[in-house]
């Protein structure tokens, strides 16, 4: 069992504590599901995540926009990740997907979330692309305008959900403004007969992820979110939400390789005593709870400073995910290292964990990039 007492810090109202022990509730008697078909464990989680209610959480109402709350995304993140990553990984995608929607869309656009939010349409984010990752400013897939509106051609890279999602927020260059200044973003539905899945991508932990190729894909004047040229803006403001829950994902990794860490040294019987008995463990595990609750400090913060209305958080999420997700590899690394020659096992606990970490630090802005973001607010002060 998770140590829960981070739930007492004043970071968080009634209503967090209340909804963090529903959904401990709900992961105990639903996850981890079966891993063996990636696309349909995560339809069936999209589909359940949203009867059941989670799926509310991750973009806003239409009907009452009030804005996401991002202490309960992160708690909801850390939560479901302790469980089960693919669990995690369907819930996350529903808000970055369409982000961009709840922060920018037009009214019509954001009826979209209604299925987002319930669970009867899986969302996408369509921003990377093969030679353009961190250098966002870079992407050449084109947004042609014409008569009806505008026609998308070119390819987009690592797609999360790419080949079953309903709904992709796609951002390509319009007109012949330079770099960041001639991006814009569209809502495009899976069913368009100009978007093509040209690749499946397998990676060390599996979870539905393509290559997309648009082929003369039309979409109307209304696909536009925001303004033509406001792409990069809505793109890095979407990050700027999202990549806290990146850092709470990765500290619910943590904790679980904690918890199994604990479990293991208690028991683990060798020179005449416990695992547990031995300073350098202990040094292993004084290290791991340590790094867990900066983590966790550093997460809930970011989540709490955008909560009580920031204009920006970008470095404070970009904080919170670079020391999250570095310091959950270190604490997984020394998870393994406990668990001995069962670490490296298939199927145990901390070999899945082990995997499952490494792409954290990679997506929705490398390491590097956050360093950049943290450095570049530093030296404007
Ligand atoms: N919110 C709003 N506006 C922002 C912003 C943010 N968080 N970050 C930058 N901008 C604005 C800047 O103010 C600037 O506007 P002006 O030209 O009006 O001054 C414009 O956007 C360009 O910003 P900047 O010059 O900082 O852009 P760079 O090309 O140097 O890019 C980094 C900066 C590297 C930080 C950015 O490209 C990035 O975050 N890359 C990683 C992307 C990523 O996460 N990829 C993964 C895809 S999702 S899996």
């Amino acid at each position: 069992m998770a140590d829960r007492r981070f739930l007492a810090w004043p970071f968080f109202e009634p209503r967090h504590r209340d909804l963090a022990n529903a959904v401990e509730h709900w992961a105990r008697e639903n996850l981890p599901v079966d891993h063996a078909d990636a696309d349909a464990a995560c339809r069936g989680l999209v589909a359940q995540l949203g009867t059941d209610g989670w799926l509310t959480h991750t973009a806003i109402d239409p009907d009452e926009p009030r804005g996401i709350d991002l202490r309960s995304l992160c708690l909801i993140r850390e939560t479901l990740a302790r469980h089960d990553a693919l669990a995690d990984f369907s819930f996350a995608m529903q808000g970055l997907g369409v982000g961009a929607v709840s922060l920018f869309g037009s009214q019509e656009q954001q009826e979209h979330l209604r299925r987002t939010r319930n669970g009867t349409a899986i969302a996408a984010f369509a921003l990377s692309e093969a030679r353009s990752g961190s250098d966002v400013a870079n992407i050449e897939l084109s947004a042609r305008a014409d008569a009806d509106g505008f026609v998308l051609n070119g390819e987009k890279m690592w797609i999360s959900n790419g080949g079953i999602a309903d709904i992709y927020v796609v951002f390509a260059r319009t007109g012949d403004a330079p770099a960041a200044k001639g991006i814009s973003a569209f809502l495009v539905t899976g069913d368009n007969p100009g978007i093509e899945i040209a690749e499946r991508l397998e990676v060390i932990a599996p979870h539905p992820l393509a290559r997309l190729r648009f082929n003369n894909c039309r979409v109307g004047l209304e696909a536009l979110i925001g303004r033509t040229g406001q792409g990069f803006k809505i793109a890095m403001a979407t990050l700027d939400v999202f990549r806290a829950t990146v850092g709470a994902a990765a500290l619910g990794f943590s904790r679980r390789a904690l918890d199994e860490s604990v479990e293991r040294a208690r028991e683990r019987k060798l020179f005449g005593g416990h695992l547990s008995d031995l300073q350098l463990v202990q040094g292993h595990i004084a290290d791991m709870a340590l790094a867990i609750d900066a983590a966790a400090l550093l997460v809930y913060r970011a989540a709490w400073v955008k909560d009580a209305g920031a204009p920006r958080v970008s470095r404070e999420a970009a904080m919170a995910k670079l020391f999250a997700t570095e310091k959950a590899q270190e604490v997984i690394d020394k998870a393994v290292q406990i668990h001995g020659g069962d670490g490296v096992r298939k199927g145990c606990v901390v070999e899945s964990l082990y995997r499952e970490i490494r792409a954290l630090r990679i997506y929705e802005g490398a390491s590097e990039v956050q360093k950049v973001v943290i450095a570049r607010d530093a030296l404007a002060q």
